[in-house]
C-alpha cells in the first residue's frame, strides 16, 4: 500500500477494460492506411503502435503523460539545493501518470538504493573486453550478461498466469536502472581512467551518484539528472523504444530486451548521433585552430559536408518538424552554466547556420535541431570528452522509458509483434505495373 507497485497495480486494473473494450467492439474500425513509399520507406508514419506514457507531436515536441518537459522538470520533486529533479520520480511518473509526492519519491529512491550492487561476474564480463571497444558494445553485453538474474524467467517457467506478467517484469526493471548507473561509469573508468574505481554512495539518488562515481563536482549532478530524464522515451516507434518493445514482445526478459535496444541506438542516425556531433565539431575547431569561425566559414563547412554526402549530424528527425524542446532544454541550461564555453559558442553558431542551409539544401524535411546536437557540448564541458561514451549516457535514460513500457506491454498482454511482408513483385502487381 502506498508504494509505486501498489499504485501501478491499482492504474493496471483500471486502465484493463479500455484496451479490452477497444479490441472486443471495436477491432474492426480502421485507424491508418499504408502506402507503397511506407512500405519502401521504413514504415515511416504508419499508425501502428501505441503508448500512453509519451506522445511526440511534430510541432510541439514530446510530452510525457501528457506533460511538457519543462512541466514535468517543474513539477517533480527536486533532491535538496538541486536544480533538476529526481530521475527516480520520473519513472513514477512514467509508470502511473501521477507527479509522486516527496515520500513517494524516496520510497522509489530506496528501492533503486536496494537494488544497486552489480555482481562480481558482470565486472569480469567488462574486464574482458578489449579497450578499443566501443562503449554501447560492452554496456549492451554488460545488461545482457545479467539475464541470469530475471525473475520474470524464473516465475514464467514456474507457470505464472498471463495477467501477472508485469510483476516480475516490474522487478527486472527496477533490478537493472538501478545498476544501469554503476556499470556505466565502470565501463568509463575502464575505458578512459586505467580502472580507477569510485565506490557508490547509497545515500545519493540516481542523478547524484552517477555525478559521484563519474569522478566530477556539481553540478554535473543536475546534468546527469536532466540527461537521464529527456532522453527517457521518446513514443513507441523510434529505433530504441521499437526494437526494445518488439524484443519483448516475445516474452524475452528485460535483460534482453534493453541489451537488444541498446545496439539500436548505437547507430548513427540515432543515439550515435550525438558522439557524431562531437567528433565533427572537432573537425571544424582542428581547420580553424580553434578560433570560431565566422558565419561564412561555418556554412562553408556546412555545405562540405553536405556535398560530401554527409548528413549534419544533431539535425533533423523523423517526426518532428520543429526545434527539438530537448535542445532548447539543453541550450537554456548551457546558457546559464556555461555560456562562455568555446564549443557552446560553435553548436550556437551551428544552431544559426545549419537551418537556413538544409532548407535550401532541400532534402531534409525537419532543419531543426535535435537533442543530439546539444547534449555532447554539456558533457565536453564538465570534463566527458570521451564521446565514444555519450550514447552510453543516453542509453541509461532511454532505458528508463522502455523498461516502463515494457511493464505496461506485459500489463496489456500485448501480443507478439507480427506484421506482414510483401514481395516486390506482389507491389508491382498491386500498382498495375506487373
Ligand atoms: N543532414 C543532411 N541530410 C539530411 C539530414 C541532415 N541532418 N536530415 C535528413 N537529411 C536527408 C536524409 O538523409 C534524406 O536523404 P535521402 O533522401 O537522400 O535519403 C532526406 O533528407 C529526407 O530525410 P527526412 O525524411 O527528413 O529524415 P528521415 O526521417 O529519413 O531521417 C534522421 C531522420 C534523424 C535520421 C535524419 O534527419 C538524419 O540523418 N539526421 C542526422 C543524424 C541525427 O541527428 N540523428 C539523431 C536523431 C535523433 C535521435 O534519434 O537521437
Amino acid at each position: 500500500r502506498g508504494t509505486l507497485k501498489y499504485k501501478l497495480s491499482k492504474k493496471i486494473k483500471e486502465h484493463r477494460p479500455r484496451t479490452k473494450r477497444l479490441l472486443q467492439e471495436f477491432g474492426d474500425v480502421q485507424v491508418d492506411s499504408v502506402t507503397v513509399s511506407q512500405v519502401l520507406g521504413g514504415m515511416r508514419g504508419i499508425k501502428s503502435l501505441v503508448t500512453d506514457i509519451s506522445y511526440l507531436d511534430p510541432e510541439e515536441g514530446i510530452r510525457y503523460r501528457g506533460y511538457t518537459l519543462q512541466e514535468v522538470i517543474d513539477h517533480l520533486p527536486k533532491p535538496k539545493g538541486a536544480e533538476m529533479p529526481f530521475v527516480e520520480g520520473l519513472f513514477y511518473l512514467l509508470l502511473t501518470g501521477d507527479f509522486p509526492n516527496e515520500e513517494e519519491v524516496m520510497q522509489v529512491v530506496e528501492q533503486f538504493n536496494k537494488r544497486r550492487i552489480v555482481p562480481r561476474y558482470v565486472y569480469d564480463v567488462i574486464d574482458s573486453f578489449p579497450t578499443s571497444s566501443h562503449p554501447m558494445a560492452i554496456f549492451s553485453t554488460a545488461i545482457l550478461t545479467l539475464n541470469r538474474e530475471s525473475e520474470f524467467n524464473r516465475e514464467y517457467h514456474a507457470g505464472l498466469k498471463k495477467k501477472d506478467y508485469w510483476e516480475p517484469t516490474y522487478e527486472d526493471a527496477l533490478n537493472l536502472l538501478a545498476k544501469l548507473p554503476e556499470i556505466a561509469a565502470y565501463i568509463y573508468n575502464k575505458l578512459y581512467r586505467k580502472g580507477e574505481k569510485i565506490q557508490s554512495n547509497p545515500n545519493l539518488d540516481m542523478g547524484a551518484d552517477f555525478a559521484n562515481m563519474m569522478g566530477i563536482d556539481k553540478p554535473y549532478d543536475d546534468v546527469s539528472r536532466l540527461h537521464f530524464i529527456i532522453h527517457s522515451d521518446h513514443e513507441s516507434g523510434n529505433v530504441s523504444a521499437h526494437t526494445g518493445h518488439l524484443v519483448a514482445s516475445s516474452l524475452s526478459d528485460i535483460y534482453l530486451s534493453i541489451s537488444a535496444m541498446i545496439n539500436g541506438l548505437a547507430g548513427p542516425l540515432h543515439g550515435l548521433a550525438n558522439q557524431e556531433v562531437l567528433r565533427w565539431l572537432q573537425g571544424v575547431m582542428e581547420k580553424m585552430d580553434n578560433k570560431l569561425p565566422t558565419e561564412e566559414e561555418m556554412q562553408q563547412f556546412v555545405w562540405d559536408t553536405l556535398n560530401s554526402g554527409q548528413v549534419i549530424p544533431g539535425f533533423g528527425h523523423a517526426v518532428l518538424r520543429k526545434t527539438d524542446p530537448r535542445y532548447m532544454l539543453q541550450r537554456e541550461f548551457s546558457k546559464k552554466h556555461l555560456p562562455d564555453d568555446p564549443i557552446f559558442k560553435y553548436a550556437d553558431l551551428l544552431y544559426k547556420v545549419v537551418p537556413p542551409i538544409l532548407q535550401e539544401h532541400g532534402k531534409a524535411k525537419n532543419p531543426w535541431p535535435n537533442v543530439d546536437a546539444q547534449s555532447g557540448v554539456i558533457q565536453w564541458h564538465y570534463g566527458v570528452t570521451e564521446y565514444d561514451f555519450y550514447t552510453v549516457l543516453f542509453g541509461i535514460g532511454r532505458a528508463i522509458g522502455i523498461c516502463a513500457n515494457i511493464i505496461w506491454d506485459r500489463a496489456l498482454s500485448y501480443p507478439l509483434e507480427r506484421p506482414k511482408s510483401v514481395t516486390t513483385d506482389m507491389l508491382e502487381k498491386m500498382v498495375g505495373i506487373k
